[in-house]
């Protein structure tokens, strides 16, 4: 089978983590470096539970770095609290060791040399802000040409969930986070799927997705998903602020699956500053993105627990 190069950037929240556990899954893909940024969550519980994720579910080792890089706008406390919860998981901690080499240098510069080490281009995987990759291109101007494209977690052309005063609630928060570092990236000339708030509507987390990994907790990559996803309030009555979708595993999934999601051309930009600073809108004359509009969520939901039931060592 052939193997695409991905180079994973995520922010520590659970559904990132989850991801780095399905991207170690999938046989088409070989993952050539994992890096963290404390945005939606806590820099050293996540490097150190990407280091354990790998050691425990990883066929082959992956290097980890840690970014330096600060956003403008910080994510609630309390979400980022979930990095917490998931590196002390038992499963994670079992063999109390940490084998997974962690990278001396920022996240932004580790990705730089993972591109350049590859002969081939980079599937670039982003689950979280773009800050390091805004400052990759500013350092090495080099590596866009060497990376395939772009599959990021972020926007909207539909309702924000950022709520928060001195805001409109238009934006998403991975572009809301850091606004200047999205427009800069869109700015470029790669090429970007777009897996917007809009697009993973049609798949929340509910009592039944909880259900079926509980039936199959004997499965231990099953139980992982379960016993992650476990500090997340599930959708029961109405949507809230605090409502669960998989939002970066559907991105994920999109990588080692792409006929599970639907895409369509859209033009646009990103708001740098003001009140509605971090909105993705729709311009005529904008920059192009594929935004995934509609998904086969029963094949997803096949797909990701396929990957973690066959995880067993
Ligand atoms: O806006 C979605 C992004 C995704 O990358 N994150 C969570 C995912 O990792 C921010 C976010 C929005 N609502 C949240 C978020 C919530 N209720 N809890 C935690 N994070
Ligand atoms: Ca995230």
């Amino acid at each position: 089978m052939t193997t695409k190069n991905v180079y994973f950037n995520h922010d520590a929240g659970v559904d990132d983590l989850v991801s780095l556990f399905l991207l170690l899954q999938m046989d088409n893909i070989h993952l050539t470096g994992v890096s963290v940024i404390p945005a939606d969550g806590y820099l050293e519980p996540g490097a150190d539970a990407s280091r354990k994720i790998i050691d425990r579910f990883g066929k082959y080792t992956v290097e980890v770095a840690k970014s330096n890089s600060r956003g403008k706008n910080p994510f609630p406390a309390a979400w980022r609290m979930h990095t917490f919860f998931v590196d002390a998981l038992p499963i994670l901690n079992e063999s109390g060791t940490m084998e997974a080499p962690l990278s001396p240098l920022p996240a932004h510069q580790h990705m730089i040399q993972a591109i350049r080490a590859q002969q081939s281009p980079t599937t670039l995987l982003f689950t979280g802000p773009l800050t390091d990759l805004a400052r990759a291109l500013d350092e090495a101007p080099d590596i866009e040409a060497k990376i395939e494209k772009l599959v990021w977690m972020g926007g909207t052309f539909e309702k924000g969930n950022v709520q928060e005063p001195e805001h409109d609630g238009s934006a998403e928060w991975n572009v809301f986070w850091d606004p200047e570092a999205a427009d800069r990236v869109f700015k470029s000339q790669i090429e970007v799927d777009l897996v917007a708030l809009e697009s993973t509507n049609k798949v929340p987390l509910t009592l039944a997705v909880r259900n079926r990994w509980a039936a199959e907790r004997n499965y231990e990559g099953i139980d992982f998903l379960g016993q992650s996803y476990a500090c997340c309030p599930p959708l029961v009555y109405m949507e809230t602020n605090s409502t669960y979708y998989l939002w970066d595993v559907l991105t994920t999934a999109s990588v080692g699956k792409p006929e599970l999601v639907t895409k369509k051309l859209v033009h646009c930009e990103v708001i740098p500053d003001g009140i509605s600073q971090g909105r993705t809108i729709v311009k005529e004359d904008g920059r192009p993105v594929n935004l995934v509009y509609d998904l086969d969520a029963e094949g997803f939901w096949s797909y990701i627990t396929g990957l973690a039931r066959e995880s067993a060592p």
